[in-house]
């Protein structure tokens, strides 16, 4: 294989270099048969795949057939206009999380988390709050300087206003994963409005959402202060609370 292209202006790489190969799958209401592979590659050469190749078909059920496509795009891509949300805080270790809390807030900093709306998944928001935490760091929960409150799923948002006012919350962190006809945008637009009609502007806790379909580029148009998306880390988040509840207000205070 040669060495990656740097860009600015890239292709997808399949077969040789700058061939255009992309590899797409989705699925069909229809039986499977010779006609619907026909309506599969209709729909690849549609989305400019050209030329497109069936690599697998198998039918779901009844009526439904899910498939594989292989194909040729010619769409480039400039790396150099490409948007996204950079990390703009240090990333802490636990010790500094804690003595930054500790020196400067000198309380404990409390937190409350919420898998919100009839959202059931809470595999996402365990892995950032409880000792156990993901990919080999520990969850919020160990930090010795933040007091974490989960209420775990499915929780309303005059629920978790009431818990985020009786914990005295510096942030809430909500987790939303089911994005089907967009809940997890309606739900979190909804929690963020409720937390604005309850506190006053200087009360009001930090408002984080995460899940794996977020943009993180809509915080702003959500009405929260963050979204952090898919393979988040709990560190990120302790040091990310640490920077605009602590050092970022410091210096706006300065
Ligand atoms: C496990 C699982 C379940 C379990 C959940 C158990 C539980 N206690 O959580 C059960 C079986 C209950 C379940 C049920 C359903 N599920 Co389900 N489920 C999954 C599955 C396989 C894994 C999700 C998961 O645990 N990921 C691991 C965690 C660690 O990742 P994560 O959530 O992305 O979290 C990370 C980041 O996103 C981020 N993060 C997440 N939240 C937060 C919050 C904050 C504040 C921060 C900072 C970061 C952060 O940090 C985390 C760590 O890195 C996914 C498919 C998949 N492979 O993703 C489907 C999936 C999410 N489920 C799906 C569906 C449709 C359902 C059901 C509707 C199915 C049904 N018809 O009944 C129900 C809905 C139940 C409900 N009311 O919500 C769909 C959602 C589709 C969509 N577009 O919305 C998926 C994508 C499967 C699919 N491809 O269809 N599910």
């Amino acid at each position: 294989m040669s060495a990656p292209t740097s860009g600015p202006i890239i292709r997808p790489y399949g077969d040789t270099t700058g061939d255009g190969m992309v590899q797409l799958s989705f699925t069909l209401p229809v039986p499977h048969d010779k006609r619907a592979e026909g309506a599969a590659l209709q729909l690849a050469a549609k989305m400019g795949l050209d030329p497109a190749m069936l690599v697998h078909a198998k039918q779901l059920g009844d009526g439904y057939t899910f498939f594989v496509v292989y194909g040729s795009v010619r769409h480039l891509v400039d790396v150099s206009a490409v948007q996204v949300v950079e990390r703009d805080f240090p990333l802490l270790s636990a010790k500094e999380v804690n003595a930054a809390v500790r020196r400067r807030l000198r309380r404990k900093l409390s937190v409350v988390g919420a898998c919100i709306g009839t959202d059931a998944h809470t595999v996402g928001i365990d892995a950032i709050l409880n000792v156990k935490g993901i990919a080999g760091e520990k969850g919020l929960e160990y930090y010795r300087e933040l007091r974490v409150t989960n209420l775990g799923a499915q929780v309303g948002v005059p629920d978790l206003v009431a818990a985020a006012r009786t914990e005295k919350a510096d942030a809430v962190l909500v987790s939303q994963v089911v994005t089907q006809r967009d809940a997890h945008l309606h739900n979190t637009r909804e929690m963020a409005a409720a937390f604005r009609e309850a506190f006053p502007a200087r009360r009001r806790p930090l408002l984080v959402v995460g899940g794996p379909r977020f943009d993180e580029l809509m915080a702003q148009e959500l009405g929260v202060d963050r979204i952090f998306g898919r393979g988040t880390t709990p560190r990120e988040v302790a040091s990310y609370l640490v920077h605009a509840l602590i050092t970022r207000r410091e210096v706006v205070a300065a």
